[in-house]
């Protein structure tokens, strides 16, 4: 009976009862996952239910006690975080790049905790590391890599700091030892205006500053153009500069936007800086033989690449992974050969020990769940799945243009980002214009948080350079059908229509 028991008649502690106390203390415990599960496929339950964070506050007990609380207690502390936990899983969250719950991949996720390891040393992760050796050798084999090295990093940002460290290891070697002393002039990178933030976080925190990470023009769907690349370059080398680094951005945040890669790997080529694809959002996008081309033609030509399995392919998160071309760099570049963890005399072929190749120590398992779910989809599950995807977002733009007088569709999507404005009632009648669009983007944000009091969807805003706030809306959930785009049509109507 959980309610008068606690933490101590569990294993280790209890060496009587355990077995039995702790098996019905976790089936309680998923049994309160698998009713989460439930409620986040019904289409019946809400979204979310919404509460300010002083009332959130208010409503539930956090206190760390004194003393222990029953496992009864716990059962309850479990379900209530879920009862106000977002469905980020429902059919009609459409908030995040992540969205949707993977079963097999959670059920890898579930493993991984049990298993509880950590991936620096084949000694204690030998599975594990044997898998990521083979997930990361296909994945590089899809992006069109022979050989090559790969990691799975804590995210798209410190994966694309990878990619920024590795290139600067391979034009100053002498950096890891001797720093910033052994480079002799202004070093340089460039990405687009519409890049993920991470990229300039990468100037600021590897001493070139912001200013040296020169943010290149995009045309009006949000591509880096080419020759404005080129025509910065110049400007940079004129003052004595060294270009070394190029991201080029493979499915933007906010748009959705491929860089072209070709022409940029051109630039690349004929002025010897490293490529770096960051295709942590559309990268997904490889696996699909109708949509890989043309926005990915040219990736195997990069030198590096983030690709976030947590995002469109729906492994959970978190799934970062980041593949260089040339292999020995990132063991050259992050190597500090720790003598307590990676010890060359060890019974097994070292090398299997990756956690020298990386700048954290401790490196949680993201391989398991990913691997599992490859297994059980097969790479044409995730095929069907993006042009599935892609499909669900044409349909979107079709009902979207339907209503010309309700929607307004900012751009043709290249990917599975619906940028639009919702026109109410009173604005129908105005012509389009810098003028309303002033009036919808004050507007997306009251409806935003319409949305988010009702419980019944949630779709992500934000302004950007050239236009004030406007809904972002990602398909890039399995749970997604037909009439979830007809019901968000509608709710937005419903919500908005004043
Ligand atoms: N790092 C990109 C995730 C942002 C988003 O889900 O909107």
């Amino acid at each position: 009976n959980t309610a008068l028991l606690t933490y101590t008649d569990l294993l280790p502690y209890n060496t009587q009862q355990g077995v039995p106390i702790t098996r019905e203390f976790l089936l309680k415990l998923i049994e309160v996952l698998l009713e989460f599960v439930r409620q986040t496929n019904d289409r019946n339950c809400k979204v979310l239910d919404f509460h300010h964070p002083a009332d959130m506050r208010r409503m539930l007990d956090l206190d760390i006690p004194d003393r222990p609380v029953t496992l009864q207690q716990l059962i309850d502390d479990c379900c209530l975080t879920l009862k106000y936990q977002v469905r980020t899983g429902h059919p009609r969250f459409f908030n995040q790049l992540s969205c949707g719950l993977d079963l097999v991949s959670m059920a890898g996720e579930w493993l991984t905790a049990t298993a509880n390891t950590n991936m620096f040393t084949y000694e204690i992760a030998p599975v594990f590391i044997l898998m990521e050796h083979v997930v990361m050798e296909k994945m590089r084999e899809i992006i069109g890599f022979q050989g090559g090295d790969s990691i799975l990093a804590p995210g798209g940002s410190i994966s694309n700091l990878y990619a920024f460290l590795a290139a600067r290891h391979r034009m100053f070697p002498a950096y890891k030892q001797k720093g910033l002393s052994c480079i002799q002039g202004q070093l340089v990178m460039y990405t687009s205006d519409q890049c993920h933030y991470s990229v300039k976080s990468c100037a600021a925190v590897c001493g070139l500053g912001v200013d040296n990470c020169v943010e290149v023009p995009s045309d009006s769907r949000g591509r880096m153009i080419p020759s404005e690349l080129e025509r910065l370059i110049l400007e940079r080398k004129a003052m004595g500069h060294i270009p070394f680094f190029v991201n080029a951005t493979a499915g933007t945040t906010v748009l959705g936007a491929f860089d072209p890669i070709e022409p940029i790997a051109d630039i690349c080529q004929k002025y010897k800086l490293w490529l770096h694809v960051d295709a942590a959002w559309g990268g997904g996008l490889l696996l699909s033989r109708k949509y890989r081309h043309p926005r990915l033609s040219g990736i195997e030509r990069s030198d590096s690449v983030t690709w976030n399995p947590h995002k469109l392919m729906g492994a959970l998160l978190q799934c970062s992974t980041v593949h260089f071309k040339e292999d020995g760099l990132l063991l050259s570049c992050n190597q500090m050969s720790a003598e307590y963890l990676f010890m060359q005399d060890k019974l097994y072929d070292v090398r299997y020990d990756t956690g020298d190749k990386v700048i954290q120590c401790g490196r949680h398992n993201d391989i398991f769940k990913l691997w599992l779910q490859w297994r059980a989809k097969g790479t044409d599950g995730f095929e069907k799945h993006m042009d599935r995807l892609m499909e669900l977002t044409e349909y979107m733009v079709k009902r979207i243009k339907s209503m010309p007088d309700k929607f307004h569709l900012i751009l043709e999507p290249e990917l599975v980002n619906v940028s639009f404005w919702y026109v109410p009632t009173r604005l129908r009648s105005v012509p389009h214009g810098p003028e309303r669009e002033q009036l919808l983007g004050q507007i997306t944000p009251v409806l935003k948080g319409r949305m988010m009091t009702a419980g019944t969807l949630m779709i992500g805003y934000q302004p950007d350079d050239v236009r004030p706030n406007f809904f972002r809306n990602i398909i890039s959930s399995a749970a997604v059908v037909e009439a979830d785009i007809d019901f968000l049509l509608a709710e937005l109507d419903r919500l908005g229509h004043d």
